[in-house]
């Protein structure tokens, strides 16, 4: 270009900075402030994109050697016959991965190749609770889990609930009576749950569906496309004060989407509300979902706590793992993205934040289902989420995080049995919400801190955002306690997504008070 046009291009571009005006005075619903905006207004979505967040400032832990990730792990080529794409090389130092970016039709290659397999058959499969105050029979479901004859699905200090296979149940039950530990077997036969969790539509529903302009219902479980289909509805239908956007890609390409409810009043708090992390935990994007369409659909009935909120919403943080949990596997729980070895792949994307990132709680070893990753933010989800708190202008006083399952209210640290200089504020504030909780739907929640109440684990996201200054930063593991764990019939979903809702109107009206 001659200097005199790149002269023009310059001028015409300070010109469009000059005139625009500051993000905070823009229409609201129609922008979302950035860090950078409120001074300098840009493209919010440019901004986005070209961030970056260094997380070598992250503390992290040493990890013990049998943790630490096999250095001699091939990483995997994914090729193409007909196009002979080589979409992994495996000569980066630290994460074979990092450098891809799968482009749209390499990605569609590789959903195909990752997800077209036949769905994992839970027959005969059971679900059992097993105390765990022993510490020999800790050691003892130690060996189990080594010969990969049980997989943990949830517990506490307590007890531990364990999915068994069909071709184990024999040996774990002699196992455990030799010891003479007494067992339930809570799910008898796991596929038959599952087979009738989440049944079809009836007709009146089907038909209820093709006239509200969105697919999204809380009587079933649904597929991503319904939920952000029912996103995009809301902003259309509601500029005023819903809008939309996408935060990030998802490992396989799917959008990462957030949705903001907001008056746009500058006085505002602002909140963080993410759900389905975990992939199987299909509870938790149908809750979140839920408190979206109350508070969209009745803006203007709600009370000032919840208007004076521009609450964040991102429903579903796991895509990939999401619709792997409807295609394939219903009881996968990390992410989708090959961890660099054949025969395993998924992070744990809450062992993946970074805050004390690789401490105790997570794993090293690519097949866990609490692998952490080969670094913090390693994952593009968790990634997405932490750029985006970070480069938002909102000053967010709370981070909801949605779970399940046992009905638990947690708050830091996970990472190790401490907790925060402030932690009575949020035990108090966490005992107010399972009051109402428990008062709206009759659920009882137990509130702790979570490395006390469940286990130490580390990289969890609640912790990354209490280290960020987000006061009251909670892990929400909603119902049920254990019958149905995460095969919760489609009949809770609204009494469940009811009560929690009334606990988050207590937390809107504390964040009023404060
Ligand atoms: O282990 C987890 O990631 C959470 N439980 S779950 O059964 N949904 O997997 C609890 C996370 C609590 N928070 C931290 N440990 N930071
Ligand atoms: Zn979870």
């Amino acid at each position: 270009m001659e200097p005199w046009g790149r002269l023009v291009v310059l001028a015409v571009a300070i010109t469009a900075v000059v005139s625009s005006p500051l993000a905070n005075k823009l229409q609201p619903g129609k922008e979302w402030p950035t860090r950078n905006s409120v001074q300098q207004p840009q493209d919010v979505w440019l901004q986005l994109q070209t961030s970056t967040t260094d997380a070598s400032d992250l503390s992290t832990t040493e990890l013990p050697p049998e943790e630490q990730t096999d250095a001699a792990i091939e990483a995997i080529e994914v090729t193409t016959e007909e196009n002979n794409v080589i979409l992994r090389t495996s000569d980066s130092e630290n994460d074979p991965l990092e450098a891809v970016v799968p482009t749209e039709e390499s990605n569609d290659i590789l959903v195909k190749s990752l997800e077209e397999s036949e769905k994992v058959d839970y027959s005969g499969a059971q679900v059992w609770k097993v105390p765990t105050s022993s510490s020999k029979v800790r050691s003892l479901l130690g060996n189990l889990r080594s010969r990969n004859m049980i997989s943990p699905w949830g517990g506490n200090h307590s007890y531990i609930d364990l999915l068994v296979k069909p071709e184990a149940i024999n040996n774990v039950s002699q196992e455990l009576r030799k010891q003479s530990v007494p067992f339930d077997v809570i799910i008898v036969d796991l596929q038959k749950r599952i087979d009738e969790e989440n049944p079809p539509l009836d007709e009146n529903e089907i038909e209820l569906q093709d006239r509200q302009g969105h697919r999204m219902t809380w009587k079933q479980y649904h597929r991503l496309t319904d939920i952000h289909g029912f996103m995009d509805y809301l902003a259309k239908t509601y500029p005023r004060i819903v809008s939309v956007n996408t935060i990030g890609k998802s490992f396989l390409g799917r959008d990462l989407k957030v949705l903001r409810i907001s008056d746009g009043k500058p006085t505002n708090k602002a909140v963080f509300i993410d759900g389905g992390i975990h992939a199987r935990e299909w509870i938790s994007p149908a809750t979140v979902t839920f408190f979206i369409n109350q508070f969209a659909e009745n803006f203007d009935e709600e009370s000032d706590d919840v208007k004076n909120i521009d609450w964040y919403f991102l429903p579903v943080v796991n895509p990939d793992g999401y619709e792997y949990t409807h295609q394939v596997d219903r009881l996968w729980r990390k992410n989708r993205r090959p961890a660099g070895t054949r025969q395993c792949l998924g992070t744990d994307l809450n062992r993946n934040f970074g805050h004390h990132w690789g401490g105790k709680g997570s794993s090293g070893n690519p097949c866990s289902d609490i692998y952490r990753g080969s670094k913090a933010f390693s994952e593009p989800e968790s990634k997405a989420v932490s750029d985006f708190i970070l480069n938002s202008a909102a000053e967010f006083k709370a981070y909801l995080t949605y779970h399940s399952y046992g009905q638990y209210l947690l708050y830091p640290w996970g990472y190790d049995d401490a907790v925060p200089p402030d932690y009575k504020d949020l035990d108090i504030v966490g005992k107010e919400i399972a009051q109402e909780i428990q008062r709206v739907g009759g659920s009882k929640y137990t509130v702790g801190s979570s490395s006390g109440v469940l286990y130490p684990a580390s990289g969890g996201s609640d912790d990354w955002a209490k280290a960020q200054g987000i006061k009251y930063s909670y892990t929400i593991e909603l119902s049920d306690t254990g019958r149905y764990g995460f095969i919760l019939p489609t009949s809770f979903i609204e009494p469940v997504a009811k009560e929690s809702l009334a606990g988050l109107r207590v937390l809107a009206r504390k964040l009023n008070e404060a």
